[in-house]
C-alpha cells in the first residue's frame, strides 16, 4: 500500500496554497512538501511554520524543499533536496541523525548513491511528461522499478502522476507517490486528494513498503 505525497503548487502562490492546504486537507496523507519560489526568505520561512503546524495537527511528516535552513527553522521533519541543491552528505553532516533528507534521483546510480549519502527516502521521476517540470524528460516506470529493486529506502514516484496511471506506477512498488497538479489544478481538490488516497489504499499488491523514519527512530509514519 503507497501513501500520498502532496506538494504545493508554485503557480498558485502562496495565498492559494495556504487556502488549499488546511489541517483537514493534509489529513490522512503520507507527507507534505512546501515548495515555492519566488518568496522572500521571511515569506517562506512564516509559510514553513504555518505548515510545520498544520502538518503536526494532522500527524502529516512536513518537508521543505531545497532550504535546510528554513527546514530546521521551522521545526520541519525534514527537507527535500534536487539535483542542483547542496550534496546530501553535506546536508547530513550538518544536521546529523535528526532531520529526514530526501533526494530527487533519475537512476539506479543516483539512488545508491543517495543512499550511501545519507538519505532517508529517494523521490523517483519524472515518471511521465508534466507541465510542472516541462523540461525535464520522463525517466518511466521502469526505471522507478529499478530503484525500488535497488534500495531499502522509501520511494517516492513523482511526476505526471494522474488517477489513471496509478496502477502503472503501483506496479512499481513505491512506498509514496506524489503529485501536484492533478490535486491542485483540479476543479474539486478535495475530491481529487480523496480519490488518490482511496486508490491507494486498495492497491492490489497491498504491500507495506518501508516507510519514512527518522534516523534512528522506529516505526511505520
Ligand atoms: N520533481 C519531479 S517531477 C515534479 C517534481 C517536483 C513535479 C510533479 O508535479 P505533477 O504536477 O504531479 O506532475
Ligand atoms: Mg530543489
Amino acid at each position: 500500500m503507497a501513501r500520498l505525497y502532496l506538494i504545493t503548487d508554485e503557480t498558485l502562490g502562496l495565498e492559494a496554497n495556504l487556502k488549499l492546504f488546511t489541517t483537514e486537507f493534509l489529513a490522512g496523507c503520507g507527507v507534505f512538501q512546501l515548495r515555492l519560489d519566488n518568496l522572500s526568505d521571511r515569506e517562506f520561512h512564516q509559510a514553513a511554520l504555518e505548515f510545520s503546524r498544520r502538518c503536526h495537527e494532522a500527524g502529516v511528516p512536513f518537508i521543505v524543499n531545497d532550504r535546510v535552513d528554513i527546514a530546521l527553522a521551522a521545526g520541519a521533519d525534514g527537507v527535500h533536496l534536487g539535483a542542483d541543491d547542496l550534496p546530501v552528505e553535506v546536508v547530513r553532516r550538518l544536521v546529523g541523525g535528526e532531520l529526514l533528507i530526501g533526494r530527487t534521483v533519475r537512476n539506479r546510480q543516483q539512488a545508491v548513491d543517495a543512499q550511501r549519502d545519507g538519505a532517508s527516502y529517494l523521490a523517483a521521476g519524472p515518471c511521465f511528461g508534466t507541465q510542472t517540470k516541462p523540461a525535464l524528460e520522463p525517466i518511466g516506470v521502469g526505471a522507478v522499478k529499478e530503484i525500488t529493486a535497488a534500495c531499502e529506502l522509501p520511494v517516492c514516484a513523482i511526476g505526471g502522476i494522474t488517477p489513471d496511471k496509478l496502477a502503472l506506477v503501483l506496479d512499481a512498488h513505491p512506498a509514496y507517490t506524489a503529485v501536484i497538479s492533478s490535486v491542485t489544478r483540479s476543479d474539486d481538490p478535495a475530491k481529487a486528494k480523496q480519490k488518490l488516497v482511496t486508490m491507494l489504499s486498495i492497491d492490489e499488491h497491498n504491500l507495506q513498503p518501508r516507510r519514512l523514519e527518522k534516523r534512528g527512530g522506529s516505526g511505520e509514519s
